[in-house]
C-alpha cells in the first residue's frame, strides 16, 4: 500500500485562505466565519473556508448579472463554445492537480477522480462547447386572414434565461458541477455555484482556471457556505432566474417549493431514489455478479443513478450472494490516495453515521446480512461493502435511499411480478434490466417507470444521453439536446408586413 504524493499546487492551494471565487476574484471572504473541509479517509481538518454572507452573495449575483447583459450577452456563441473548449483543455492540464483535490475532500479513489471529475468532466465541456453555436429557434407558418393583402410570418428564439444558480452535491465536486456550468455558459446563461460545504474548494480552483480560459469575469461565481443559509438566499435573490440542483429529494422538494414562491423560478431538481437492477433467469451467475458490482458498489456507492435494489431470479440467489460475497471480500479498500484502492472512505461523517444506523435498522427488520453490515477499525469513515438479503420489499433497506455501497437483494421467480416490484417506488430516477433476450427486454423497457434504463450495463451516463427522474426523482433533463429547454426561454415572434 503505498500513497501518492501531493503535488505541490495541491498543498499550496490548500494553505492559502478560502472563501469564495466572484466578478474574477478570489474573495477570502471575512472574519472568523469559518467552517471545516475534513479528509474522510482520516477525520483530519484540511482547510478552512469562510462562510458567505450577505455582501458575498449579492456581489456574486450582480456580477453574475452584469456580465449576463453584459460581456457574455457581447461573446458570440462560437466565441462561447471557444471558451468552454479552452476550459477543458485547463482541466486536463491541471486533471492531477484537481484529481488529488477531489479525492482529499471527498474520499474518492484517485483514479475515479480522474477519470470521472477530470477526464469526463473534460468530455461534457466539449460536448457543451459543440452545442453553442446550434441553439436556434423555428420559423412558421401562420394562417391568420390575409384582408388587404397583408402576410403573415412567425419564427421562436430560444433566449438565454439569465442568472443561474447551481446547488452542487458532495460526491462529484466538480463533475456535476460542470454539468450544471457548461449547459448553462452554452445556452448564453451565466453563473453562481453553491458548493457541498464537505467540498467547497475543488470549484474555487476551477473558477480560477475559468478566467485563464478567457471566459468573462463574473460569467461563473462561486460562493461557499451552508445549504439552508447561503443557498436557500441565493434562490430567493431577485436575479436568479433558475435554479439547477443536484441531491436529496428532500432538498429538492424544499428548493423546489421555494423556486415557485419565489416568483415561479425555473427549476432543474436532478435527484436521487431507490434504483433497482433486475436480472432475467438467462443470465449465469458469474454475469449476474458483474452486474451487481458495476451497479451497486462504485463510489462506495454514492452515486445517484446507482443501483440499490438488486432482483435476483430465486434459483441463482443463494450462488450469487455467495459469490458476490467473494469478491467484495477480494475488493482493495483503503486510502483514496493509493492508485490501487477500489473502495474508499465515505465521503463525511454525517453520511458515515446515517450508513451505520441503516445498517442498525436492518437488523432491527430482521433482514438478513450476508457481508458486511459495520464499520471497518481505525481512522477514517470506512465502512465495508455489504449485502443485504430482505425478507420481503417492505423492508426499509428495499424502500430507502442509503448512498452507500449497500446491496439489498430479493428473490422473484414470476417476470410479471419483477415489473411490479421495480416500479413499486415513489422513485424513478434509473434501473437496469439484464439479459440476453432482447424480444423479452424490448417489451419490458415501456413498462419500467424511469427516467434512465439500462439494458445490460448500469451507471454510465454519457452527455448525448438525456439523464433525469420520473416521479419523485426529479424535474427536468440533463445533456442531450433536452438540456436546451431548460436553460433557454423561448419567445414566439409575429411579423405582420
Ligand atoms: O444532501 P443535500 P446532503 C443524499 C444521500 C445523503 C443525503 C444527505 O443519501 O446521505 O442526501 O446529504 C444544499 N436550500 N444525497 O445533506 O441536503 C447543500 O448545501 C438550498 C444524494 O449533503 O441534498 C448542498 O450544496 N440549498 C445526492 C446540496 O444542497 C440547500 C447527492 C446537497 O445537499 C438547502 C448528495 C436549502 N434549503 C446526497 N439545503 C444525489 N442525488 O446525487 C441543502 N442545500
Amino acid at each position: 500500500m503505498s500513497e501518492i504524493t501531493l503535488l505541490k499546487p495541491v498543498t499550496d492551494f490548500l494553505q492559502r485562505p478560502h472563501g469564495h471565487y466572484i466578478n474574477g476574484l478570489s474573495i477570502p471572504g471575512q472574519g472568523n466565519n469559518t467552517f471545516s473541509v475534513v479528509n474522510p479517509a482520516s477525520d483530519e481538518v484540511i482547510a478552512k473556508v469562510n462562510r458567505g454572507e450577505e455582501a458575498e452573495i449579492n456581489l456574486a449575483m450582480e456580477a453574475a448579472s452584469k456580465a449576463f447583459h453584459g460581456s457574455w450577452a457581447q461573446t458570440s456563441p462560437m466565441e462561447r463554445g471557444k471558451c468552454l473548449n479552452r476550459l477543458a483543455d485547463l482541466l486536463q492540464k491541471h486533471g492531477e492537480e484537481l484529481a488529488q483535490l477531489e479525492s482529499l475532500c471527498s474520499g474518492k479513489p484517485i483514479q475515479l477522480s480522474r477519470m470521472l471529475d477530470v477526464g469526463a468532466s473534460a468530455d461534457y465541456l466539449r460536448y457543451f462547447a459543440g452545442w453553442s453555436s446550434k441553439i436556434s429557434g423555428e420559423t412558421l407558418n401562420v394562417s391568420l386572414p390575409s384582408l388587404k393583402g397583408e402576410k403573415y410570418t412567425a419564427f421562436t428564439r430560444r433566449e438565454p434565461i439569465g442568472v443561474v444558480v447551481g446547488i452542487i452535491p458532495w460526491n462529484f465536486s466538480i463533475m456535476i458541477a460542470i454539468w450544471k456550468l457548461g449547459a448553462a455558459l452554452a445556452c448564453g446563461c451565466t453563473l453562481v455555484l453553491k458548493p457541498s460545504e464537505y467540498t467547497p474548494l475543488t470549484m474555487l480552483r476551477v473558477a480560477e482556471l475559468a478566467k485563464e480560459a478567457g471566459i468573462p469575469d463574473g460569467v461563473i461565481n462561486v460562493v461557499n457556505g451552508s445549504g439552508a443559509r447561503v443557498g436557500s438566499a441565493l434562490l430567493a435573490h431577485p436575479q436568479c432566474a433558475k435554479v439547477t440542483f443536484t441531491g436529496s429529494v428532500p432538498t429538492g422538494t424544499i428548493i423546489g417549493k421555494s423556486a415557485i414562491e419565489y416568483g415561479l423560478t425555473r427549476a432543474t431538481l436532478e435527484l436521487g431514489g431507490k434504483n433497482a437492477a433486475a436480472f432475467l433467469s438467462d443470465m449465469s451467475v458469474e454475469k449476474i455478479v458483474d452486474g451487481v458490482l458495476e451497479a451497486g458498489y462504485l463510489n462506495q456507492g454514492q452515486i445517484c443513478a446507482a443501483a440499490e435494489r438488486f432482483y435476483i431470479p430465486s434459483v441463482h440467489m443463494d450462488a450469487v450472494l455467495k459469490l458476490l460475497s467473494e469478491r467484495l471480500s477480494a475488493m482493495k479498500i483503503g486510502p483514496p490516495l493509493d492508485e490501487s484502492t477500489e473502495m474508499g472512505p465515505l465521503a463525511n461523517k454525517e453520511h458515515y453515521e446515517k450508513i451505520l444506523s441503516l445498517f442498525e435498522k436492518a437488523r432491527q427488520d430482521g433482514s438478513e446480512i450476508v457481508y458486511g453490515g459495520h464499520a471497518l477499525e481505525g481512522e477514517g469513515f470506512f465502512v465495508a461493502p455489504t449485502i443485504i438479503r430482505a425478507k420481503s420489499a417492505e423492508d426499509t433497506l428495499m424502500q430507502e435511499e442509503t448512498f452507500g455501497p449497500i446491496g439489498t437483494f430479493l428473490s422473484y421467480d414470476d417476470e410479471e411480478e419483477l415489473i411490479v416490484m421495480m416500479n413499486a417506488t415513489p422513485f424513478g430516477l434509473s434501473a437496469s434490466l439484464w439479459t440476453n433476450d432482447l424480444s423479452k427486454a424490448m417489451r419490458m423497457i415501456p413498462r419500467i417507470q424511469v427516467g434512465t434504463l439500462w439494458i445490460n450495463m448500469h451507471t454510465f451516463l454519457d452527455p448525448a444521453v438525456p439523464f433525469g427522474g420520473v416521479k419523485s426523482s426529479g424535474i427536468g433533463r440533463e445533456f442531450g439536446s433536452a438540456f436546451i429547454e431548460h436553460y433557454t426561454e423561448l419567445k414566439s415572434v409575429m411579423v405582420r408586413y
